[in-house]
């Protein structure tokens, strides 16, 4: 019975949205972890739940023109998905690459929905994006991009209604400009965005916090099997954000970093990457992660990006972009001896990849618990900016920490008591789903 309801509202979304590929790969597998709950809480078939949480509350698609450095017209779509507001304003980021389509910000803003709901804090989800591409544009027109895209933006969010952030491409410099903008067109200074400038009500940790509350969920999953990070050794996909501060959190755990990666390929260090070096790369001179195989003797680099599942490791860390570890990665890194994997990246494994590691029993942490550390200490920016308070450093990171822990413990104790225990996807799915459900079943039919 559960079941049919679920194949049925998978097939509408998939009939609904024809081509959309992510976004019917993540609905998919949120709603086959459900089918216990569904059986359970009949009031969740009657009232419409699966249906109405597969359709985003509302869709704004928009033309981003602007002036490139030579003066010819640009022009990219924009969008927003305003997903789910069942627990508090939309929140979620703004992806800005080649590859965005209503797919990705789809199959994005379902599952912030779910992942805002396991950090404990009152954040419905959504995201947003567009297909501009940051790379190789200057400052400029970065800016003048960033201005048109708020310049249509600005109408559709405010600190109680949707309140968007980074993700890919988008980071302190993007975030800044689109600050700016909304403050020039409505002439109000508040929190209309998490991952501000420090200057300007931004959070301490909020930079650092998806990739330290990736690592504080691991050693949660470690803990659990009697382990940590000590002396372990640990492959990192990705060199943003994300990645670069994984590798700083687990490093300084004690844990040895020997491979990251970019779009282009990977970088094998087995001494240990120079993480200084790869934030100066990165961070400030925004160049390719080859440039660091040019400058350490004792790296390597290799073009391609799935030759990273290849090294030999303790630890994974997929922190770079979905589906970029697949069925074949997996195998190579658990027969390689690799006991956890924490997602960094929003469904960076692939279905098949994830059978792998769930089979084997490693530990297993997916994106939407393991990478909620960014989004929940954004839901801490926010706190702050309507106190009008900035905490500190240790204060912040003490609170990131104890969400990671707890999300760690609500999804460990939801798989054990619907019949899976260890099985952190079925645990994150029906935790996060469970209290946005009993909220839309408590605000009625809307
Ligand atoms: P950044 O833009 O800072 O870095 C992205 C990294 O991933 C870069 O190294 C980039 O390489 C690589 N990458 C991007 N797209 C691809 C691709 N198609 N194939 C291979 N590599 C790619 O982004 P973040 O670090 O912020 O985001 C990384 C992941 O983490 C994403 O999945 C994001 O959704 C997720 N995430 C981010 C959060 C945040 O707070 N920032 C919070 C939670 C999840 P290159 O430079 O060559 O493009
Ligand atoms: O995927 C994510 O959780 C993010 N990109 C962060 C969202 C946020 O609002 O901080």
């Amino acid at each position: 019975m559960s079941s049919q309801y679920i194949s049925r509202v998978v097939e509408t979304v998939k009939k609904r949205y024809p081509g959309e590929a992510e976004f019917h790969q993540a609905v998919t597998e949120v709603l086959e972890s459900l089918s216990p709950v569904i059986e359970k809480n009949k009031e969740i078939e009657q009232a419409g739940i699966l249906e109405r949480i597969t359709e985003p509350e509302r869709q704004i698609i928009f033309r981003v023109p602007w002036i490139d450095d030579a003066g010819k017209v640009q022009v990219n779509r924009g969008m927003r998905i305003q997903f789910n507001s069942a627990l508090g304003p939309y929140k979620g980021g703004i992806r800005l690459h080649p590859s965005v389509n209503t797919s990705i910000i789809k199959f994005l803003g379902f599952e912030q929905i779910f992942k805002n709901s396991l950090t404990g804090l009152m954040m419905g989800g959504g995201k947003g994006g567009s297909d501009f591409d940051p790379k190789g544009k200057s400052d400029n027109e970065v800016m003048r991009f960033c201005q048109s895209f708020m310049a249509e933006l600005y109408r559709h969010i405010d600190a109680d209604t949707d309140v968007p952030a980074g993700d890919i491409g988008t980071g302190a410099r993007e975030i800044g400009y689109m600050f700016g903008q909304y403050k020039r067109l409505k002439n109000i200074y508040h929190g209309i965005l998490t991952g501000k400038g420090l200057l300007y009500g931004g959070s301490l940790v909020r930079t650092e916090a998806t990739g330290y509350g990736c690592v504080y969920f691991c050693q949660e999953m470690l803990k659990d099997r009697s382990s940590g990070f000590d002396k372990k050794n640990v492959v990192i996909s990705g060199s943003g954000n994300v990645a670069i501060y994984a590798a700083e959190k687990a490093m300084s755990l004690g844990a040895k970093v020997i491979a990251m990666s970019d779009s282009g390929g990977y970088i094998h260090d087995a001494d240990g990457i120079k993480l200084d070096l790869v934030k100066k790369l990165k961070e400030v001179e925004r160049k390719r992660i080859s440039e660091y195989a040019k400058e350490v003797k004792s790296a390597k680099y290799t073009e391609g990006c799935s030759g990273i599942w290849t090294i030999p490791c303790d630890i994974a860390l997929p922190s770079a972009t979905q589906n970029e570890l697949d069925e074949a990665g997996a195998k190579t890194l658990v027969k390689n001896g690799c006991t956890a994997v924490a997602e960094g990246a929003n469904m960076p494994s692939t279905p098949e990849a994830v059978k792998v590691f769930l089979d084997a029993k490693i530990a297993y942490g997916p994106g939407k618990a393991a990478n909620a550390g960014g989004v929940a200490t954004s839901g801490l920016e926010m706190s702050q900016n309507s106190q009008r308070l900035s905490w500190s450093f240790d204060e912040v990171d003490a609170k990131l920490h104890r969400i990671m822990e707890n999300i760690h413990e609500t999804a460990k104790n939801a798989a054990k008591e619907y019949n899976t225990p260890g099985n952190l996807v079925n645990g994150a799915n029906i935790a996060g789903f469970l209290k946005v459900a009993k909220v839309m079943i408590a605000h009625g039919v809307i």
